[in-house]
């Protein structure tokens, strides 16, 4: 099988993206100092990412997996019940391995869909469709090079078929609770009554666990999380020192918010060229970078409530780790 796909990942032109520009000149002047995760996708970062997918600490793939594995017949049975045509469309270019094993069981069941990936990334996106049209040739396959929204905006003047919707592998979990009631909100605006939504959403557990996920022994996320630094000093011609900074990881189990952030080591000024700016840094100061958020399942009832959705399937797996939802429009 080819490699995962992250569903983050962005363009690997040399331009310089100028959303990088802004988030780096306001996010470096703020107290505390921040720059968002949605940076992390540089070409190297993407490969990182795949990375700590496999990592033994980061169980959130695998966990999934046998989730998606497991319920795959009883997915196929909410999505075409009567054997009803639906379209498949992925937000993100995919995940590799998981949205394949559904592409493979639905292929093998002779469902009657179309797979739609979406990614914001022509690359990841060209990967995508020609590992899935190897593999499965007479695949109905209709890929989509653009914005989430644009996309399922065109989709609804398109065609008849039931859409479920595929947001897979816990990126709700890097969205602000905020930023995840729009998200809902927005696909609720663009969806029919009956279609559906299936997320994979990152469950409470014992916070240990969650914890090594985030500060694996391999280093990856580390690496993952510093390559930032590499790519500002790249992208924008700055002088980040990467090994006068550390990967710091937090959970807290009363929030369900695991949050990573990079730290000083010692008293520090960076250039940052091509903004023409400077950037002190005290001893032990932070940047924070990521949330990876952990859901209960109140929280996830409460989302689909507030965004006007109906809970239609819950599957976990044995562990109960990970929670692939089906939410109904
Ligand atoms: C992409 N996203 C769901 C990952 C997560 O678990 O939040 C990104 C990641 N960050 C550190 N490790 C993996």
């Amino acid at each position: 099988p080819g490699e995962p796909i992250n569903d983050m990942m962005l363009e690997t032109s040399t331009a310089v993206d100028p959303a990088l520009m802004e988030e780096v000149r306001t996010g470096l002047q703020q107290q505390p100092k921040r720059l968002s995760s949605r940076f992390f996708y540089d070409a190297e970062g993407s490969r990182i990412f795949q990375a700590i997918m496999h990592v033994p600490d980061y169980y959130l793939t695998r966990s999934e997996y046998e989730v998606l594995d497991t319920c795959k017949a009883s997915l196929l049975e909410l999505f075409a019940p009567d054997d009803r045509p639906f379209e498949l469309v992925e937000l993100g270019a995919g995940d590799g391995l998981k949205t394949k094993l559904l592409l493979d069981h639905f292929s093998r069941e002779r469902a009657d869909f179309t797979y739609v990936p979406v990614d914001i990334s022509a690359d990841a996106l060209d990967g995508l469709v020609a590992d899935v049209s190897q593999q499965w040739p007479d695949l109905q396959l209709r890929p989509r090079h653009d914005d989430y929204f644009n996309a399922l905006d065109q989709l609804s003047e398109e065609s008849d078929a039931r859409r479920v919707v595929l947001f897979l592998g816990s990126n709700v979990g890097n969205f602000s609770p905020d930023e995840a009631v729009g998200f809902y909100q927005q696909l609720h605006d663009r969806l029919q009554p009956g279609d559906l939504v299936l997320t994979g959403f990152d469950l409470q557990k014992h916070p240990a666990i969650i914890h090594a996920a985030y500060n694996d022994r391999e280093g990856l996320t580390r690496d993952f999380n510093l390559n930032l630094l590499r790519r500002i000093n790249r992208d924008l011609n700055a002088d980040f020192d990467l090994s006068a900074f550390s990967h710091y990881e937090t959970y807290s189990p009363e929030t369900g918010e695991a949050r990573s952030y990079l730290v000083s080591e010692k008293a520090q000024t960076v250039q940052i060229g091509s903004l023409d700016m400077t950037v002190p840094f005290q001893y032990g100061e932070i940047i924070h970078t990521e949330i990876s958020r952990k859901f209960t399942r109140h929280q996830i009832e409460q989302l689909a409530e507030r965004t006007g959705f109906s809970l239609a399937g819950w599957f976990t797996d044995a562990s109960a780790y990970f929670a692939d939802v089906v939410f109904e429009r």
